[in-house]
């Protein structure tokens, strides 16, 4: 422990450490963070990244920034000294409201291994002032409430940097806010947030209401604005204009600062075009290098030679695609640029289907993306491979050389060293601490594979954090976790095709197996975190279901000593900190071929929980890594869902009708006891759904999930060393998961940076 530290804090206070409050002690510590961070900012010669993104899900920084800058030991312990408590402290902060699912983590996760990577790469996106919403549970259904996480505090400052954007020909000013991302060991770069001084949270109505059509006041309060009616898509095609207008006249600004000459922009800028929402960066560069004087073919080649584009989903409403009126009404200065590009489109092919505006006048912006930039790629071999061979398998054929893979990761700074210090420590203390640096060094942990105390360790881990998990939140929602028993969780977006509602309906099926006098191996602890989005009905339907089936379990003792549902509320980066490491069984149950990767599974995996999963997104990549006796897989594989799809064969009735098991599963929902709890309405919908059209095929793939479950149960009741010798396994061969790895290949085949 220094001295200096004391000394440091000390004077950040102007007062002794242990006078200070939390709240002080927060105010001392941020700026201990950005001084030391400024000392790492380097200048950029030759390519910087710009990963333009609607999210980034950048979770406490606090903790991560004192890891990645050397001092959160240093910090704890002399904090600790005072008799303070960082975990304390970290609760000041409000976890930034910037992201919503899988894209948005991996935006944070990248950026972190970008800078720990000494690459030069900045992030561009919004600052929303509410982010999604914060979920609250009431009656067993999710209420939505604005998530007001700014503060006077928040990390991310603001500039004197405005730029002008023209919306539906009005022309607003961007703000620019800047905040510093740390590596590990490595450079400070920048997340780079525009925002519009006009925007007024006091417009905010009824839970999450507000006037769809006040742009000025509203255009950046909410992540993902409702889009069920005509104003809310408008509404996201200004918030979608105003980051890519803004974040291109910064990197325009930026380069030309550093020499570039506009004609050469391709060799001071690579620009990440992540999923459709920044797509229509590339009409506005072509737009503002005509503003320069540049020629419009000449821009086109410009752009495409600067831009590239991440797919991350292969769900026909989650490609963007938008009526042209839309786009006349909102960005007119762009359509005359889309045409052309169109037309350029329409003399490569003579495919209809790969049109960017269609016979219907309808503009699509991932074909725009794929035409116009130098790169395509799928985030995870498996998804990959579909887009080339179905999704977009004509673009596929036209453009073979642009397309590419990259496997997605995470970066173990938090979902390791952060989230859990005891599993770090006893790695470290086994194979020295490289594996901080160089992922793949864990593989060194197979030595131990046979050590029996090795193993007994590792399960003391899970068990502690199985505690701490409990205590959380009994704290937080009242709910008492039995932590003998096994831990599954399933924690990600609330959707369909993830099927929490298989899920659901294991857990009825376990209910009424304890009923009738079948008590499982093992007691079972299953733990939910989702968030619906507020326009998703069956989402919300599916929420409700097992809101009510944890209270149905909850009030009956006799099947509440073999099985506990607990919901957690407002499910996010900090709460997947605490679950994560707690878990024994990470459920990754997608429908094969629709979870284009995964990012949650690879963090199950790297703290030690074993994978009951179909072979889909990274499961079948994982499931490689480590052999199939150390992963549960079931289910349909994406080839016979492809072809059930293709065929349109698949009635569920039929399954519902052949399997009695099932059958009284689904008739369950609406049982009484059930809706002694329930809604009528909700759990009659749902029970609908499932048996008249399940289009995300829940009940083939439910007798194997059932049996592989309870195989699994049966597994860690009957031998605790082999699971946690599997657990290890698993453990080792997380390394290939890390996001740095991920980066690496970007950079590598894509962006070429610093060079
Ligand atoms: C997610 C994918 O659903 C998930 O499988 C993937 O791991 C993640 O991106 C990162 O690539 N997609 C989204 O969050 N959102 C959209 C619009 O695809």
């Amino acid at each position: 422990m220094s001295k200096s530290m004391k000394a440091t804090l000390t004077d950040l206070c102007q007062k002794e450490i242990s006078t200070a409050t939390d709240a002080e002690l927060y105010t001392a510590l941020l700026k201990l963070v950005h001084e030391k961070s400024q000392q790492h900012v380097k200048p950029v010669t030759g390519r910087k990244l710009y990963y333009i993104s609607a999210e980034f899900l950048i979770g406490k920084l606090l903790s991560n920034n004192l890891i990645n800058l050397g001092l959160y030991d240093d910090v704890r312990d002399t904090l600790a000294e005072a008799g303070k408590a960082l975990a304390d402290i970290e609760e000041q902060e409000p976890e930034p409201s910037l992201g919503n699912g899988g894209l948005g983590r991996l935006a944070a996760c990248f950026l972190d291994s970008l800078a720990t990577l000494s690459l030069p790469g900045d992030g561009v996106g919004l600052r929303y002032h509410c982010g999604l919403f914060h979920q609250n549970f009431k009656n067993n259904v999710q209420n939505e409430t604005p998530d007001f996480w700014l503060t006077d505090q928040c990390a991310a400052k603001a500039t004197d940097t405005v730029f002008p954007v023209s919306l539906a020909g009005k022309t607003y000013s961007a703000r620019l806010y800047k905040l510093p991302v740390t590596g590990y060991e490595g450079r400070t770069n920048t997340l780079n947030l525009f925002d519009l001084d006009t925007v007024d949270e006091s417009v905010i109505g009824d839970g999450i209401s507000f006037d769809k059509k006040d742009i000025a006041k509203n255009l950046t309060l909410f992540l993902y604005p409702d889009d069920s009616d005509e104003d809310g898509r408008l509404l996201r095609i200004y918030q979608q204009y105003f980051m890519v207008s803004a974040g291109a006249q910064l990197i325009l600004d930026e380069c030309m600062a550093r020499g570039c000459n506009l004609h050469d922009l391709a060799d001071y800028a690579a620009i990440q075009i992540n999923d459709t929402h920044p797509s229509m960066v590339i009409p506005e560069l072509i737009r503002l290098l005509g503003l320069h004087g540049i020629e419009f073919e000449e821009a086109v080649q410009i752009v495409t030679d600067t831009c590239a584009y991440t797919n991350h989903t292969i769900l026909a409403e989650a490609l963007e695609k938008w009526p042209r009126h839309y786009l006349d009404t909102v960005v007119p200065q762009l359509m005359p640029i889309i045409e052309k590009l169109d037309a350029i489109a329409k003399t490569r092919t003579d495919n209809a289907a790969l049109a960017i505006i269609d016979q219907n006048q309808v503009v699509h912006m991932a074909h725009m993306d794929i035409h116009f930039s130098h790169s395509t790629n799928g985030v995870a071999t498996l998804h990959t491979q579909i887009l080339k061979e179905s999704e977009l398998a004509g673009f596929y054929q036209m453009y073979p050389d642009k397309f590419n893979n990259k496997t997605n990761g995470i970066t173990f700074r938090r979902w390791l060293l952060k989230c859990n210090p005891a599993l770090t420590s006893e790695i470290e203390n086994l194979i020295g601490d490289g594996f901080k640096k160089d992922a793949s060094e864990l593989k060194k942990l197979l030595a131990y594979t046979d050590d029996t105390e090795v193993l007994s360790k590792i399960r003391t881990i899970k068990k502690d954090n199985k505690k701490q998990l409990a205590t959380w939140l009994a704290d937080k929602q009242g709910i008492r976790l039995n932590t003998d028993a096994l831990f599954s969780i399933q924690s990600k977006r609330l959707h369909e095709y993830k099927r929490q509602q298989l899920n659901l309906l294991f857990l009825i099926h376990e209910y009424l197996e304890i009923k009738a006098g079948h008590v499982p191996a093992t007691p079972l602890v299953s733990i939910f975190g989702a968030k619906a989005a507020p326009a998703y009905i069956i989402a919300k339907d599916i929420i409700h279901g097992l809101l009510t089936l944890s209270q149905v379990i909850s009030e009956d003792p006799q099947v509440s000593r073999w099985l506990q549902l607990a919901f957690v509320e407002n499910y996010n980066v900090s709460a997947a900190e605490k679950m994560i490491p707690a878990c024994d069984l990470s459920e990754q149950i997608s429908l094969a071929s629709k979870e284009a990767s995964g990012t949650g599974n690879m963090k199950f995996m790297l703290n030690g929980a074993l994978t009951l999963g179909t072979m889909d997104g990274a499961n079948v990549e994982i499931a490689e890594a480590v052999g199939n006796d150390n992963i549960y897989i079931f289910g349909q594989s994406s080839k016979q869902v492809i072809h059930h799809y293709a065929a349109a064969d698949y009635c569920a009735r039929d399954w519902y009708e052949a399997d009695p098991n099932l059958r009284r599963a689904i008739d369950f929902l609406t049982s009484e006891e059930m809706l002694k709890y329930g809604d009528e309405e909700h759990l009659k919908r749902l029970q609908h759904e499932l048996i008249n059209k399940d289009w995300f095929q829940t009940l083939p793939d439910f007798n194997a999930y059932v049996v592989r479950k309870e195989q699994a149960m049966k597994d860690y009741a009957v031998n605790p060393e082999d699971w946690s010798r599997r657990t290890l396994i698993n453990i080792a061969e997380a390394g290939f998961f890390s996001s740095d790895r991920t980066i690496a290949e970007y950079d590598q085949d894509i962006w070429h940076l610093g060079k």
